[in-house]
C-alpha cells in the first residue's frame, strides 16, 4: 500500500472532504430523512433501557453508568460519577461476571436496527482500530501486544450504520481481540510462507468476512432498507467477494442481498488482463478537478508555510467504471469461484512530478449503469470516512486508552458502554446539520437549552425553545467552536460543550428559580458569567 493511499485511507480527511464533496456536486442524494423525525430521537438513556444483564439491579445500574459517564465523557469514573458509593458502584458493574459487552451493547444494537429499518439506505462501515492500553509498569491483565512486543492493548473491529447522508445510526456489530505474541525471529519471506498456508479462518482478516456476515444479518432483519456495507483497503480480499451475500431459505427463497463497497488495492487478474486496466480501457464518463489539501497531523502544528503548501494542489481526476469478470487466485486447502463484480476508477491522469497520482478503485455489487449510480458508490464509500471521527471520538473524546482499569474483561465492558456514548456525540453534532429546524427540545430539557442560552448569548430567553442546530453550535461554542456561518462544530468541541452544559443544567436546577433569568438586564452583565 504507498503512502498516499494510507493518508486516503487513514489520514486524509482533507482530501477525503474535498473528493466527497467535488465527486458529489453532481449528485443530488434521494431525499431521505436518516431518521423519521416525527419520532422523538432518543435520548442516551434510551438505549440500555431494554438491556438484560440477568438481574435488575445491573440493568438499572448501567442506566445510571451510561447517563454518569456520558454526562463527562472526558472525566475519569471517579470524577464523572457522583460520590464515592456511585464510583464504586461503577467499579463493580465493570468486574461483574454477568456483565458482558455484548450483553451491555445488545439494547443499543437493536434501536439501532431499529433506526436502520426507517431508512431506505443505510452505509454499513467496518473498520479496525487499536485500543493502545501500554502502561509504563505493570500491563493490563489479558492485554496483547500491538504491532510489536513493545506496545499491548486489543484491537477493536466494529460495524456502524450511517444513513446515506452520514448520520450516525449507531454500533450493529463488534469484534474486539488480542494478540498472543509477535515472533521477532522470523524472516520476512518466513511470514509470507506461513500467511499463504494458513486458512482464512485462522486469520487476523476473518473479521472482515465476519463484518459482511453481520451486515448480512441486518440486511435479513431491514427487508425494506438497501444495506451498504463499506470498508478500506485492508479488506482487498477474494474471500470477502466471494462471500454470499444472502442466505438461502428452506423454501427455496433467499434474504435481501447486502450490497458492498470496497476499496482495492491488489491487481487482480481478470479473464482480459487485470481489472485496473480493464477499467482504465474504457471511455471516461467525468471529468472533475479535485482539490487536495494534505493536514497531516504533524503537519497541522508547523508553521513552515512551505512545507504545508507543498501538499496542496488541484488535482484533474477522470471517473470510469466497469463489469470485469475476477480469476480467483490460488489457495492451498481450497477452490474459489471467479466472480462478476463492477468497478469504479477515480484516478488522476497527469499529476506532478514526485506526487503520487490520486487513485480509487471501488470494487462494488451495486449498479454502475448511469452516471448517478457511478457518483452514488464514490458518494458512499465517502462516508467510510465517519469511522474515523468515531474512533478519534472514542479515544480523545472517551478517552477509552487512559481508562485505568486492572484487566482486560473490565476494560471492554467498559468500551461498549463508551460506544454508545461516543456514538451519541456524533449523533446529535450531525442531527444540528441535517435537520437545523428540529426543536431543540426533542433533545435537550429546559434547564438545559435555558442554561446554555443564558451563558452563551447573555439575553432573557426566547419565548420559543432555539432550533436544534441553533443549540448544537451553543453548546459547541462552550467548547472553543467559532461559530461563522460557514463553520460547523465537530465532534471534539461538541463533546467539550456538552460537559460544559451538563453542569450549567445542574447549577440552573438547583440555584433556580429560572424567573430570575427574565430579571437579568440585556446585556446580561449579572449572575452568569
Ligand atoms: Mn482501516
Amino acid at each position: 500500500m504507498t503512502d498516499l493511499q494510507k493518508k486516503l485511507d487513514h489520514g486524509g480527511e482533507s482530501l477525503q472532504n474535498n473528493l466527497d464533496e467535488v465527486l458529489s456536486m453532481s449528485i443530488t442524494l434521494q431525499p431521505q430523512p436518516g431518521i423519521a423525525l416525527d419520532r422523538k430521537p432518543s435520548t442516551l438513556k434510551d438505549e440500555v433501557l431494554a438491556a438484560n444483564l440477568g438481574d435488575k439491579r445491573l440493568n438499572s445500574r448501567l442506566v445510571k453508568i451510561l447517563e454518569e459517564l456520558g454526562a463527562n465523557p472526558n472525566l475519569s469514573i471517579p470524577a464523572a460519577t457522583d460520590g464515592r458509593a456511585e464510583m464504586e458502584g461503577a467499579y463493580r458493574f465493570f468486574d461483574n461476571d454477568k456483565v458482558t459487552p455484548q450483553k451491555i451493547l445488545e439494547s443499543h444494537i437493536a434501536a439501532t436496527r431499529e433506526r436502520i429499518s426507517q431508512c431506505g439506505l443505510v452505509v454499513l462501515v467496518q473498520d479496525t482500530s487499536e485500543m493502545d492500553l501500554t502502561r509504563p509498569h505493570q500491563q493490563v491483565v489479558g492485554a496483547g501486544p500491538m504491532d510489536s512486543n513493545v506496545r499491548f492493548g486489543a484491537f477493536i473491529h466494529p460495524l456502524m450504520a450511517f444513513d446515506s447522508v452520514g448520520i450516525p445510526l449507531g454500533t450493529v456489530w463488534q469484534k474486539t481481540w488480542t494478540r498472543e505474541s509477535i515472533d521477532t525471529t522470523k524472516t520476512t519471506a518466513e511470514k509470507a510462507k506461513e500467511r499463504k498456508e494458513t486458512p482464512i479462518e485462522d486469520k487476523e482478516s476473518v473479521r472482515w468476512i465476519e463484518g459482511l456476515r453481520a451486515a448480512r444479518e441486518v440486511a435479513t432483519a431491514c427487508p425494506n432498507t438497501t444495506c451498504v456495507c463499506v470498508s478500506d483497503s485492508e479488506s482487498d480480499i477474494y474471500e470477502l467477494f466471494s462471500e454470499p451475500r444472502s442466505v438461502q431459505l428452506p423454501d427455496g427463497t433467499s434474504t435481501p442481498e447486502v450490497q458492498m463497497i470496497v476499496r482495492g488495492c491488489q491487481t487482480r487478474s481478470t479473464e482480459t488482463g487485470n481489472w485496473l486496466k480493464d477499467v482504465r480501457a474504457t471511455a471516461c464518463l467525468e471529468f472533475k478537478s479535485v482539490h487536495v489539501s494534505f493536514r497531516d497531523a504533524k503537519v497541522k502544528v508547523t508553521k513552515n508555510k512551505r512545507k504545508q503548501s507543498r501538499d496542496t494542489r488541484t488535482a484533474e481526476v477522470e471517473v470510469r467504471a466497469a463489469t470485469v469478470k475476477l480469476l480467483p487466485p490460488d489457495r492451498f486447502d481450497r477452490q474459489l469461484p471467479p466472480l462478476t463484480v463492477n468497478v469504479v476508477l477515480v484516478e488522476e491522469q497527469n499529476p506532478p512530478e514526485d506526487c503520487e497520482p490520486i487513485q480509487w478503485m471501488l470494487v462494488t455489487t451495486l449498479p454502475i449503469k448511469t452516471l448517478e449510480q457511478v457518483q452514488q458508490v464514490v458518494k458512499y464509500y465517502c462516508l467510510r470516512w465517519q469511522i474515523e471521527i468515531y474512533f478519534r471520538t472514542l479515544k480523545s473524546g472517551c478517552r477509552i486508552e487512559e481508562r485505568l482499569f486492572e484487566t482486560m474483561p473490565r476494560t471492554l465492558n467498559s468500551l461498549a458502554v463508551y460506544s454508545i456514548i461516543a456514538w451519541r456525540v456524533m449523533y446529535l453534532c450531525r442531527l444540528g446539520r441535517e435537520c437545523p429546524d428540529l426543536s431543540c427540545e426533542v433533545v435537550f430539557t429546559g434547564s438545559e437549552w435555558k442554561s446554555v442560552y443564558s451563558v452563551v448569548k447573555r439575553q432573557p430567553l426566547p419565548e420559543t425553545p432555539p432550533s436544534l442546530n441553533e443549540m448544537i453550535r451553543m453548546i459547541a461554542t462552550l467548547g472553543g467552536f467559532v461559530d461563522r456561518p460557514k463553520n460547523d462544530p465537530g465532534p471534539q468541541t461538541l463533546w467539550i460543550g456538552l460537559q460544559r452544559l451538563h453542569c450549567f443544567s445542574l447549577a440552573w436546577d438547583t440555584f433556580g428559580p429560572e424567573d430570575l433569568s427574565h430579571q437579568r438586564t440585556a446585556d446580561g452583565s449579572g449572575i452568569l458569567v
